[in-house]
């Protein structure tokens, strides 16, 4: 019963399609849908989360594997691991394992993390994403400026996309407040040299207002929503 939906994410200067973000669905029998922050934590509580994020990598790899046979070569995926997922002792290995399977570079994966993950020992993340990294793998951090937003960590792990929360971008065009987060949050990723990405994305004048201050990358309903594999 679960299955994953696919969200595109644009360059906002030509609104090509460059990554895919895979979101875990849990659809019941009868139709209706779990949504993954109802599901995650009880698979969290329960043991069953190994096998998700396994789930979650290995999908993600056999998906692109088969996006980048139809001519995609280019493309990126990225997966969304909670904090307990990318802990998992087993998560190198599975990555290590799902990237030779699927025949996929590891620079073409992206894990995304939140700063929930900043809650925990620094050198032991720092650790685990060092190993990924070394494998290729790509790290974003999701959901930017709702949790922890450590600087330190920021300046000491090896972050690539800054995802600005839609919390902000939602009301840019008519709360000056959150115009202005969401501009800071553009250049704290710039002079980092991060790639920004803007998350949520529902109209055009939200779409020009991060693009005009210079943010590259773009996802939210207004440009794609997330689809199965058949749309
Ligand atoms: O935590 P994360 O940023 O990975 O969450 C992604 C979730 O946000 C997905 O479940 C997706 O369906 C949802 N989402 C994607 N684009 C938009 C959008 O434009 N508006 C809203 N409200 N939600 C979105
Ligand atoms: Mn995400």
């Amino acid at each position: 019963e679960l299955t994953f939906y696919y969200q595109p994410l644009v360059n906002l200067n030509d609104l090509k399609v460059v990554k895919v973000e895979s979101l875990i669905r849990w659809f019941k029998p009868d139709g209706s849908m779990i949504p993954p922050d109802i599901f995650i934590p009880v698979a969290e509580q329960c043991g069953l989360i190994s096998k998700i994020g396994f789930l979650a990598i290995d999908c993600a790899c056999r998906q692109l594997a088969q996006w980048q046979a139809m001519g995609f070569d280019d493309l990126q995926i990225s997966v969304n691991l909670s904090s307990i997922e990318f802990q998992d002792n087993n998560l190198l290995q599975n990555v290590q394992q799902s990237l030779r399977l699927h025949n996929c570079q590891g620079n073409k994966l992206i894990i995304e993390v939140t700063e929930s993950l900043f809650m925990e020992d620094k050198s032991s993340v720092q650790h685990t994403m060092l190993a990924l990294k070394n494998e290729g793998v790509v790290f974003a951090l999701d959901d930017f400026g709702t949790g922890y937003s450590s600087f330190s960590y920021l300046q000491d792990l090896p972050i690539s996309f800054l995802k600005i929360d839609k919390s902000f971008l939602k009301n840019v065009c008519t709360n000056a407040r959150s115009a202005a987060i969401a501009r800071t949050i553009i250049d704290v990723g710039i002079n980092l040299g991060l790639e920004v990405v803007a998350e949520g994305i529902e109209d055009l004048a939200t779409l020009n207002y991060v693009k005009d201050n210079g943010c590259k990358f773009g996802q939210g309903y207004f440009l794609h929503r997330p689809m199965s594999v058949e749309n």
